[in-house]
């Protein structure tokens, strides 16, 4: 029997996802040669770090944010057709970039001279499926990013183009001008379309929307449903973030007090009640100064442009504060092409923020004032969400994510043994007692995404206990003593029980027993 090797064990997340590389190899023997390609895929996959989509509407500046969590400025923002691509930002020994066609070639793309993917390919951009990054940088260890083109736009080729990338293949109909026929390919180990959509997307999403677009608004779910659409996401994968926070006029939020930030928080909250349970949470985020903080944008003689400004008489650096063309064309010392360059990287409120920061304390050096807007950005928090939603559950969700790969791929096979093959292998991995964290992950998506509808208080303690690492928190008695909570924990496995049996529908039902399963195991590992 082919076991996971143990240099493929030292770099997969966990114990689910060993499982299920467990199963890719076992099963590869028995499929056909197609089928085990797409496993073989599937195990790269598992092998490798979380793959983790920025979606949003356009402009709603992902790019901008991608660049800040690599911590550097390398994905073309604003204007051109680069932005219309999807790209991959993954870990590599050296920068390199590459384009890759349609049709599977590559090609290497040169950075441009300020160290960023040119904006502008010089090449028919319909040929090309996407761009690889390979970059050092170290937060790319942990996660694959992928930057995304803005849906909703009036670009029809891009937004196919990015989920057939993002694996929304189950909708697709074959392409005219492409041969889809299994029939040719039957006993080719090559990757038809079908099954590199089956095995590609995202696992986890992080979701930008804007106050300008409502939270509900169709063509931005269309964009986070199309990151993740051959798998569901809910809030062990995706969470949301409120961009360009600093934009947020206060007083059209009502209980803002004038305060920018606080604004910020309460419409964070607002869109969290229309998103939930879709997303984990949604945080505020200036995601413009966090890239220039973060990205080494933010430059000593912008401290000193800005330490210049602070000197300013204060009436007149209000009047212009007030529009971007007032603060550049205004008549001052602080050169113009300055003005507009602190514009760019921080917009006015960070302009106005660094001011306040250097006249509180004159005497603050370039890089604490770096760090201070790095501070004010919420970028830290964005982060430390990433990684306790995430990084924290990376096994779980990579898993689960290869589970519905495995199972699309053996759909796909149009070999009935070979569907029915793999599907008794998934039963047989599922009844195992170490995967139940996949039952129970694969039943809290099925609730927080509406497919099996629950009375509102039994959602919520399922997608508790479902998406909480900590005991205290699945049993919502964070520091409660553990005989409180191996009491609670086994009063709700018994009510669970009598729910599965009495008053459920099938379909509750069958959630019902997890979640009791669930607090049994909790009790299990508590108990004295
Ligand atoms: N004021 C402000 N502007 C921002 C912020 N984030 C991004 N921007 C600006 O918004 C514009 C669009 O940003 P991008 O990062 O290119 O947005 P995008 O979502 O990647 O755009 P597409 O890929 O074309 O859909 C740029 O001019 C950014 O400088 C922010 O937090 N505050
Ligand atoms: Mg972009």
């Amino acid at each position: 029997m082919a076991v996971t090797s143990a240099t493929e064990q030292g770099r997969l997340a966990g114990p689910l996802s060993m499982s299920v590389a467990n199963l890719c190899h076992r099963l590869q023997a028995q499929v056909s040669p197609r089928t085990a390609a797409g496993f073989a895929e599937v195990l790269r996959r598992l092998g490798g770090p979380l793959q983790v989509a920025v979606a949003g509407r356009i402009k709603s500046g992902k790019s901008t944010l991608v660049n800040a969590l690599i911590g550097r400025r390398v994905a073309p923002t604003d204007v051109g057709e680069c932005t219309r691509l999807v790209t991959r930002f993954q870990y590599g020994t050296v920068d390199r970039v590459e384009i890759v066609f349609n049709d599977g070639r590559k090609q290497v793309l040169p950075f441009a001279a300020d160290g960023m993917i040119p904006a502008e390919l010089g090449i028919d951009i319909e040929k090309v499926s996407h761009i690889e990054a390979y970059l050092t940088n170290a937060v790319l260890q942990g996660m694959t990013v992928i930057d995304t083109p803005g849906l909703g736009s009036l670009d029809a080729a891009s937004v196919s183009r990015t989920e057939q990338l993002l694996g929304a293949a189950k909708h697709r109909k074959p392409d005219d001008g492409e041969e889809d026929d299994s029939a040719d390919s039957e006993g080719s180990d090559e990757l038809d379309d079908t099954s590199r959509n089956a095995v590609a997307g995202a696992e986890a999403v992080l979701y930008v929307v804007t106050q300008g677009v409502r939270a509900d608004d169709q063509q931005a779910l269309a964009a986070f449903t199309a990151a993740t659409a051959s798998r569901e996401a809910g809030p062990v994968n995706a969470i949301a973030v409120l961009n360009k926070a600093d934009t947020i006029a206060p007083e059209s939020v009502e209980g803002s007090g004038g305060d920018v930030w606080k604004a910020a928080t309460l419409l964070s909250e607002k869109q969290a009640a229309t998103l939930k349970p879709r997303v984990a949470d949604v945080l505020p985020v200036i995601g413009l100064i966090a890239e220039s903080a973060e990205s080494g944008g933010f430059t000593s003689g912008d401290a000193e442009a800005l330490r210049q400004l602070s000197e300013m008489d204060d009436d007149i650096l209000e009047t212009m504060l007030i529009s971007a063309d007032i603060f550049t064309s205004w008549d001052c010392d602080v050169a113009a092409g300055t003005r507009l360059r602190l514009l760019e990287k921080l917009d006015l409120f960070g302009v106005r923020f660094a001011v306040e920061t250097i006249r509180a304390e004159p005497e603050i050096t370039a890089g604490s004032l770096r760090r201070k807007l790095l501070d004010a950005s919420g970028l830290e928090a964005v982060r430390q969400r990433l990684s306790i939603v995430f990084a924290a559950r990376a096994d779980g969700i990579k898993a689960a994510a290869a589970l519905a790969s495995v199972t699309a791929l053996a759909h796909a096979s149009g070999d009935p043994g070979e569907r029915q093959r793999v599907h008794d292998a998934i039963e047989v991995l599922l009844a195992k007692p170490e995967a139940h964290q996949l039952r129970l992950l694969e039943a809290l998506t099925l609730v927080a995404s509406g497919a099996v509808d629950m009375p509102e208080d039994l959602s919520e303690e399922v997608l508790r206990v479902g998406s909480n690492a900590d005991i205290g928190a699945q049993l919502g008695k964070p520091g409660a003593s553990r005989t409180d909570l191996a009491a609670h924990a086994l009063e709700r496995a018994g009510w669970w029980r009598s729910f599965a049996s009495f008053g459920a529908t099938p379909a509750q039902s069958r959630v019902a027993h997890v979640v009791h399963r669930a607090y049994f195991l909790i009790w299990q590992q508590i108990r004295d």
